[in-house]
């Protein structure tokens, strides 16, 4: 891809802009950036190449299309966005960064999506390649954009990279070699516009898959069924609740890999360090993918126990009056709170809110009674979620998360888990769920 003197827009200036104009400067590209933000508020990074001669500060409007040859939107921005509709209206080429950057490498990509579990397999995937011994890249959603990257090392084998579907929302070419669908429920719908648009746009991570590449899929999951009809790589699939032919799967206390190359394999479920039976479908995709990728057994066993999980994922976070404590503040949307709640046994007290993505909260109305004694909603979105999730449990409406916290604590007795599994995005209160899990952690450790 010729990018010399073009005129490229970039299309917001937080992590994902700021690479791709850094990206597009280094290849001649003449550099258009914008965002709904005013000026003043694009940050230190922004400013250390605004006065670089190729780089432009653009208008928030569509007119920052004229002359130019291609849009790159970061992540965030819907596919409504005005600008974005017009450039598709004036023909102009958008794509995304991971689209991008792909044209770039020179080096494998396996490739994570799923509505839940995405970074957990991605980041276990990439300790243990690591751990056998393989030079790799892991990137993405993760938090550092692909096109850091794009040129990446030689030496490398594999690039492992988490994707979102707002990073498939404008690929073209996008070719993975291992492929990795872990779920699909709902999400991001006002983003999207609706569940059928998101699940269209999932699918697209093996859309430009050969008989050559591997797609690994959930056995379990009722809508992979008939998209595995339209796939051209060699698919395998995992399941947590029924016995493979060939594929990977759950039989008691133990984890079954058979297939026609790798014959028939078995590890412990006791190797797996982290809560859940979500978390054992995640480890299996990873599984496969390292096998493929040439891991051996013995260190994927070794990984796999050495692995403790990631922050804010059904983490413990204290324990006071024997009432323990879980920092799920990363399920953002009702699937992650499904699976949360399926982790535990004890009596939940579950902290939902924050602000809304027009989650479908009433598909909680089943596992609420069975696995919760009482809800605590909190946040913009706490009217919409309590007319939503029936009256099986007492609800009670607090203002803030800190208050939340508060009210579980009191009402909790001992035995019993208190959960943040808040099921909506955290922005009407945090920067991030991470701000957010900090915060709920900070104010167990006041109690
Ligand atoms: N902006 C506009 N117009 C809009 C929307 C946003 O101008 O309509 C501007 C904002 O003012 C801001 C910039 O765009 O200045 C932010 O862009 P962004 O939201 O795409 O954020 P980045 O910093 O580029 O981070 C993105 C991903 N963010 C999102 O997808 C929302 C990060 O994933 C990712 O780590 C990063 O690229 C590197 O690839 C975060 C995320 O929340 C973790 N992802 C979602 C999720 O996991 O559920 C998909």
């Amino acid at each position: 891809m010729n990018l010399k003197g073009k005129k490229i827009v970039v299309l917001g200036v937080g992590k994902t802009g700021i690479a791709t104009a850094k990206f597009l400067g280094k290849q001649g590209a003449k550099v258009a950036v914008t965002d709904e933000k005013p000026f003043d508020a694009w940050g230190a990074e922004f400013e250390s190449i605004a006065r670089e001669k190729w780089i432009e500060k653009g208008i928030y409007h569509p007119e920052i299309l004229d002359g130019a040859s291609m849009v790159i939107p970061s992540p965030g921005v819907p596919p409504k966005n005005l600008i974005l509709q017009a450039a598709i209206e004036k023909k102009i080429a958008v794509i995304s960064e991971i689209e991008l950057a792909h044209h770039f490498f020179k080096t494998p990509v396996i490739a994570v999506t799923g509505t839940n579990g995405k970074t957990t397999t991605t980041t276990l995937l990439g300790e243990i390649l690591k751990g056998t011994g393989k030079k790799i890249f892991v990137g993405g959603n993760i938090g550092n954009p692909l096109i850091e990257y794009a040129q990446g090392s030689a030496k490398d084998e594999y690039v492992v990279a988490e994707i979102s579907s707002f990073q498939l929302q404008w690929v073209d070419k996008f070719h993975p070699f291992i492929s990795i669908l872990l779920n699909i429920t709902s999400d991001h719908t006002d983003y999207h516009s609706s569940f059928a648009e998101y699940v269209k746009v999932k699918r697209r991570i093996f859309e430009n898959q050969t008989e050559n590449d591997f797609a690994i899929m959930n056995a379990d999951d009722g809508s992979q069924k008939e998209l595995a009809k339209h796939i051209r790589a060699k698919i395998i699939s995992f399941s947590s609740k029924r016995e493979l032919k060939e594929g990977i799967y759950l039989e008691k206390q133990r984890i079954i890999f058979r297939t026609a190359e790798f014959g028939q394999e078995s590890y412990p479920v006791s190797m797996i360090k982290i809560p859940g039976l979500h978390n054992v479908e995640n480890v299996m995709a990873a599984i496969v993918a390292a096998r493929l990728c040439g891991a051996d057994r013995r260190s994927v066993k070794s990984c796999v126990s050495e692995f403790h999980g990631l922050p804010h994922r059904i983490e413990f976070a204290g324990e006071k009056n024997s009432i323990k404590f879980y920092d799920d503040s990363k399920g953002t949307n009702v699937g992650a709170v499904v699976r949360a709640l399926e982790t535990f046994s004890q009596p939940v007290v579950l902290l939902l809110g924050g602000r809304d993505k027009e989650g479908d909260f009433e598909t909680l109305q089943a596992i609420i009674p069975e696995k919760t004694k009482r809800v605590i909603l909190f946040g913009e979105a706490k009217d919409r979620i309590a007319s939503l999730i029936g009256n099986s449990v007492e609800k009670i409406k607090t203002q803030k998360l800190i208050d939340a916290v508060e009210a579980a604590y009191k009402s909790a007795e001992p035995g019993d888990i208190v959960l943040l599994s808040p099921g909506c995005a955290s922005f009407d209160e945090f920067r991030d769920y991470k701000e957010r899990g900090n915060i709920f952690k900070q104010a167990v450790r006041n109690l």
